[in-house]
């Protein structure tokens, strides 16, 4: 009886370990965070630099009211709300500065709130 158990256990654990093992493999390990605030009327950072080919997660949080980020050269938009994190992905294809801009009307300044997405090779 005793054995039996033991033997499942060490069944389990194995099968646990080799779970885990597959699900670290197609992990995908590439892939960059960027954490982006947004406050009236400004980005921070205002300028962010990423690889060509590599996918990048931003990760977007708001601290003071709606706001909007849109980065139209990779058609990747999302609404920016204190107290939430937005997150898109995207993989940037192409190399060169890209401009992103808040697209939420925020106050007067909103024109003026933009950023610089940089791809290099
Ligand atoms: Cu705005």
């Amino acid at each position: 009886m005793n054995r039996t158990i033991i033997l499942l256990m060490a069944l389990t654990a194995a099968l646990g370990t080799a779970t885990l093992a597959s699900a670290l493999k197609i992990a995908p390990a590439t892939e960059t965070v960027i954490r982006l605030k947004a406050k009236n009327f400004e980005f921070t950072p205002g300028e962010i630099t990423v690889k060509k080919g590599a996918p990048v997660i931003l990760e977007l949080t708001s601290e003071d009211r709606a706001h909007g980020f849109n980065l139209p050269d990779f058609s990747v938009r999302t609404d920016v709300k204190p107290g939430v994190v937005s997150r898109v992905s995207f993989k940037p294809e192409k190399t060169g500065r890209f401009g992103f801009t808040c697209d939420v009307f925020c106050g007067s300044g909103h024109e003026d709130m933009s950023g610089t997405l940089v791809v290099t090779e």
